[in-house]
């Protein structure tokens, strides 16, 4: 026997047959495994982690929680799914979420289709076969004829970010890959760069363990303080005795949320106007951002005018003109980063024990042994560095995946040089590979994903549904459908304040990543009616054989 053939027959020994591998066990994975299952197909899940959750698996840094309501961060698919759930508080922490994704995983018996604590580290597709060929780090081999993604806009840190990192002689962790037995910051000199949604909870949170806190801030952020009740029984059969209606609602409206935009600014009076902005404020939830005024996100006094407003609650409890001037955002509207909401996070600065550096104008230049360097040589000596310094969002999880295309094209290069995708459902070139959460998708940012991440996988589910009962095995968006499509989402994005304000919203965060609006920004409802129109005409845009 050649060595040829004595390979061919290791792999195929070892090779293990699918129709479908889904890459993820979090809040997508969990729905399209168990969708794919009841369609009957030979499916598996895959993930890193070494249990269900993704982002709740991985995001576990003190202070991680919901900023959207628990009772609308749901599946809706199951009545008694929902309902045999309850939710502590309005805005639960990330143990009790973590908590509930077991559940869901135990009810629906997922386990024993997840390999769990198992990298993908290739996928390619094979042109002959007209099917996929997966490798993980533990040497597996899986023959799929589809490959879907559930990877997450969020599960590709950025934790490498100083030069001189592996020299901290104290411990340096980036947020989402905290440890699952916590960190004891007790009486420690603790320093948190970063002060995006992530690192706001951190810090927030770990002030009243810490010797001593320094937080490094490069771009100020606007705040809403969180309102977050405990529910009671009655509260709890309150929001479950609205499941119809918010199954009937999330879907339908601009972010997946419950609430909508109700009133237009030109038709309001400044009073009202005011009125208006100070009642959902008093919410305490992202409703300011997402329910108040849709002007926000286009026009640019408008914009000016609602920022104002947050700048002013900002102003009245900084108070001190120094801290002003350091954490109060003058140079981009309100809400065209991602808001993060907080509980006493301003005040933490008035504490004797925390630090605000700007290191805008005097940057993190290294991590020494001792601490964090500053551009003027400045070292804020330190025991604990905690990296809250975001993610390669959007398509970081793929493009650290090795897929490749039809003709060996590399989804890397491709997206190193511009960021494509048909509807964030598929990619030209990459025939059977269905993706959820990537960009040109309200599921890359602008969304409340349970409801985006249910809608994508029902779509894919469907699609397949489809081909099988067509007796087609191959599906690919076409170049011009594709085309298309990023035409439409760009002509969207780009009008918007969205498009022209930095942050991981267009990708600027990542050094040479293409600059391009990642979330589809014409509403999720819009996207849903447009996604259930394709699949109701026959797919087009995609080609099946
Ligand atoms: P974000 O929102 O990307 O925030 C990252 C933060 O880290 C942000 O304040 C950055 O400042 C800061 N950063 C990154 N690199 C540096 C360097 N080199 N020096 C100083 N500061 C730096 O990530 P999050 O994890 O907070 O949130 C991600 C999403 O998770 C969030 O939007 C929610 O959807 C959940 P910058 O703004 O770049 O000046």
């Amino acid at each position: 026997m050649t060595q040829l053939m004595q390979d061919t027959d290791q792999t195929q020994e070892h090779t293990r047959r699918l129709d479908a591998l889904v890459v993820g066990a979090g809040v997508a994975g969990l729905y399209q495994l168990h969708q794919l299952r009841e369609l009957g197909l030979e499916v598996a899940a895959y993930d890193a982690a070494a249990d269900v959750g993704g982002t709740w698996y991985w995001n576990r840094y003190p202070g991680a929680r919901f900023d959207s309501e628990a009772y609308i961060y749901q599946y809706l698919f199951d009545e008694g799914l929902y309902k045999d759930w309850s939710w502590s508080e309005r805005f639960p922490g990330q143990p009790e979420i973590e908590r509930w994704m077991h559940y869901v995983a135990d009810r629906l018996d997922l386990r024993r289709d997840i390999t769990f604590s198992t990298t993908i580290t290739s996928a390619h597709w094979d042109e002959d076969r007209q099917r996929w060929t997966v490798r993980t780090d533990t040497g597996e081999v899986i023959d799929t004829q589809f490959l879907i993604t559930c990877a997450g806009m969020l599960s590709a840190p950025l934790s490498s970010v100083f030069q001189g990192q592996e020299d901290f002689a104290g411990e340096i962790l980036h947020t989402s890959r905290w440890p699952a037995g916590g960190v004891n910051l007790t009486g420690k000199r603790v320093g948190v760069v970063g002060t995006g949604a992530t690192g706001i909870q951190v810090i927030q949170t770990v002030v009243d363990e810490v010797d001593s806190l320094t937080v490094f801030v490069r771009t100020p952020q606007y705040v809403l303080p969180m309102h977050n009740p405990a529910y009671d029984d009655s509260a709890v059969a309150a929001y479950k005795a609205r499941f119809e209606e918010l199954r009937e609602t999330l879907p339908n409206t601009f972010t997946g949320f419950e609430y909508d935009f109700e009133t237009s600014w030109a038709e309001l009076s400044p009073q009202e106007r005011h009125d208006r902005l100070q009642q959902v404020y008093e919410n305490g939830s992202l409703k300011l951002w997402l329910a108040s005024f849709a002007e926000i996100f286009f026009d640019e006094e408008i914009s000016e005018e609602v920022s104002e407003f947050v700048r002013q609650k900002m102003r009245d409890r900084l108070k001190e003109p120094d801290l002003i001037d350091l954490l109060v955002p003058t140079s981009y509207g309100f809400g065209t980063h991602r808001v993060p909401l907080e509980t006493n996070y301003l005040e933490v600065y008035h504490r004797d024990n925390v630090t605000a550096v700007g290191v805008r104008d005097n940057p993190i230049t290294r991590i020494v042994p001792e601490g964090v360097q500053l551009a003027d040589g400045t070292v804020h000596e330190l025991e604990v560095i905690v990296l809250a310094t975001g993610f390669d969002a959007g398509t970081g999880a793929l493009t650290r995946m090795g897929i490749h295309g039809r003709d060996g094209r590399s989804l890397t290069e491709d997206w190193g040089r511009d960021i494509r995708t048909m509807m964030g459902l598929g990619v030209h070139g990459y025939p059977n590979l269905f993706t959820t959460a990537v960009p040109l998708a309200p599921s890359a940012a602008l969304c409340n994903m349970t409801t985006c991440l249910q809608q994508q996988t029902e779509w894919i589910t469907r699609a397949i549904d489809h081909m099988r009962q067509q007796g087609k095995s191959v599906i690919e968006p076409t170049a011009e459908g594709e085309t298309a499509w990023v035409a439409h989402h760009d002509e969207t994005a780009n009008a918007t304040l969205i498009s022209k304000t930095d942050s991981w919203y267009v990708g600027s965060n990542v050094e040479g990543k293409p600059r391009r609006v990642l979330s589809y920004t014409g509403g999720v409802g819009e996207y849903r009616r447009r996604a259930v129109e394709n699949a109701d005409a026959g797919y087009p845009g995609f080609a099946m054989s």
